[in-house]
């Protein structure tokens, strides 16, 4: 049965007794194998990789293209990004994505996630005017990915909203909703009869924190207003397509539609009580304001963050809380409104109990009530927050798996960022690492986890570090005409465990 169900998707519902004969065969399989030598492998479990679209498809202005709010920050705030380099044709995927699709196929992979570009499919934001090429561009893609067998999984929103729109005031204007909701019917529309696993929105988490309450597109740094703001609208957006999705063409399509979230793993500074307590309200500013509302019993905003921005708004002499409400029925459209959870993760923080009194500005960073801080002797990345920390992946699926009880889940991204060339062992330790700490979420915990998505398989724009952080399986050698692409050791390691579903051994670093 669940077989059946894996050849369409990558998610689904499975029940609790199959569930529990999985884990139970798992673990005699593994018994069976010898504690020496266990092989670790993963059953009913798919592998891919993922890019987004402004971080690989560069062709910012062609073919009909509108202009997006990276596009417009990238141009006007060069000073905000790394070496002052923009998405214009970043690893020209838009041009090349026969070459990506060899790339895939040359993995393995059973899947690829990627994003559609919302300006690229609607050049106003609005669906009046649906941009030909865009569609083709997509359409030539999933042709291709057809061709070889493998799954697209599809973001809706990776970031790059139409300019048009921030115009209105982006994800503040709760309008918004309405207008993704029809770019979604858009996407299902034309896309739907092949797209079986969609993601609405990546990581709300990042660009309402880091886009209107921080310094990412488009960047205007209101944390505490805007960043709430932002939140509410796209909780609001992402229930009502699913429900779209439900009353319009879930019969026709059977597909599944989730959200991808992401999630650092807060571990407490210290084991005092105030620093446990710190550490899991910081849980639940940051994936229980997305996931509570959507994956909870109750449904809305967890409570602590009601407490908290009520709380501290009336001390800084706000009318009203800073966190704005739902309705009730609100509510209950968004509650329950996901097939799986698409989750991604890359590191860990510590967290210690904030001790200082309420500012006069407002800030998320104040509300979290919280400050993090990371271990110096966790080995480094090319990134300055991503430390490799392993058990914090294991720990962060466990807690998913307690407070929304053990949801479907499908890691959309984790990966690391290794310094230029392409021996790049620190990235296979680090894929080694997590991936032995998802097996132990898996077969020793029962965490419902159904595949894993290597960010990235190519390296591509990353945001505001431009160029100089490179996630990529393949490197990209952006100083040559044609984006030359060269196969990195950790392509041959993900290859090795997309055909076998097992960590192979004599990698073992
Ligand atoms: C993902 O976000 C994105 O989905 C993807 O597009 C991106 O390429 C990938 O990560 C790799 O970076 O400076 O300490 O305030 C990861 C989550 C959230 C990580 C914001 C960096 C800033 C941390 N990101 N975070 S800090």
């Amino acid at each position: 049965m669940y077989a059946v169900d894996q050849r369409v998707s990558v998610s689904g519902y499975r029940s609790k007794m199959q569930d529990r004969l999985f884990v139970l065969l798992a673990l005699v399989l593994q018994i069976g194998a010898g504690a020496e030598e266990r092989e670790l492998c993963f059953q009913n479990f798919k592998f891919g990789v993922a890019t987004a679209a402004y971080q690989v498809e560069g062709a910012w202005n062609v073919s009909g293209k509108g202009e997006s709010i990276w596009d417009r920050y990238t141009h006007e705030r060069p000073d905000r990004i790394f070496d002052h380099q923009t998405g214009d044709v970043a690893a020209d995927s838009y041009h090349l994505v026969e070459e990506d699709v060899r790339l895939l196929v040359d993995l393995g992979v059973q899947f690829y996630r990627f994003s559609i570009s919302w300006p690229r499919i609607l050049p106003s934001g609005f669906s009046n005017k649906i941009n030909p090429d865009g569609v083709r561009y997509y359409n030539k893609l999933l042709d291709l990915l057809n061709q070889h067998n493998i799954l697209p999984v599809v973001t809706m929103y990776h970031w790059d909203l139409p300019q048009t729109l921030q115009q209105l005031g982006g994800w503040t204007n709760p309008l918004i909703a309405d207008h993704f909701v029809s770019y979604a019917r858009v996407l299902f529309e034309n896309f739907g009869p092949r797209v079986k696993t969609w993601l609405t929105f990546n990581e709300p988490l990042s660009f309402c924190q880091g886009g209107y309450g921080g310094i990412e597109a488009p960047g205007f740094g209101a944390s505490g207003t805007d960043d709430y703001l932002c939140a509410h609208t796209v909780l609001r957006a992402h229930g009502m397509v699913f429900r779209m999705y439900d009353r319009e063409f879930r019969k026709k399509q059977q597909g599944n539609v989730g959200i991808t979230l992401d999630f650092s793993w807060p571990e407490p500074l210290t084991t005092s009580k105030n620093n446990q307590i710190a550490a899991e309200i910081f849980r639940q500013f940051s994936l229980g304001w997305f996931a509570h509302p959507i994956f909870s019993e109750t449904g809305d905003y967890p409570p602590i963050m009601r407490k908290r921005i009520d709380y501290i708004s009336k001390h800084q002499h706000f009318p009203r809380s800073r966190l704005p409400k739902f309705t009730p029925q609100e509510v209950e459209m968004i509650k329950g409104s996901a097939d799986f959870l698409g989750f991604n993760h890359y590191t860990t923080y510590l967290v210690e109990k904030n001790y200082q009194p309420i500012p006069a500005q407002p800030s998320f960073d104040y509300d979290i009530g919280g400050i993090k801080t990371q271990k110096d002797d966790w080995p480094k990345s090319n990134s300055t927050w991503l430390k490799v920390v392993p058990w914090g992946f294991r720990k962060a699926l466990n807690w998913v798996r307690k407070a929304y009880n053990n949801p479907p889940i499908i890691v959309t991204e984790n990966g690391v960022s290794t310094r230029p060339g392409t021996q790049d062992l620190r990235r296979i330790n680090y894929i080694e690492g997590y991936l032995k700490a998802l097996h132990s979420a898996i077969y020793v915990d029962g965490c419902d986890v159904r595949g894993y998505t290597y960010w990235s398989l190519i390296d591509n724009f990353e945001w505001t570090r431009g160029f100089s952080e490179r996630f990529g399986l393949y490197e990209v050698d952006y100083a040559s005409p044609n984006k030359t692409r060269t196969k990195r050791l950790s392509a041959a390691y993900i290859a090795k465990v997309a055909k076998t579903r097992c960590l192979p051994q004599s990698w073992t670093t």
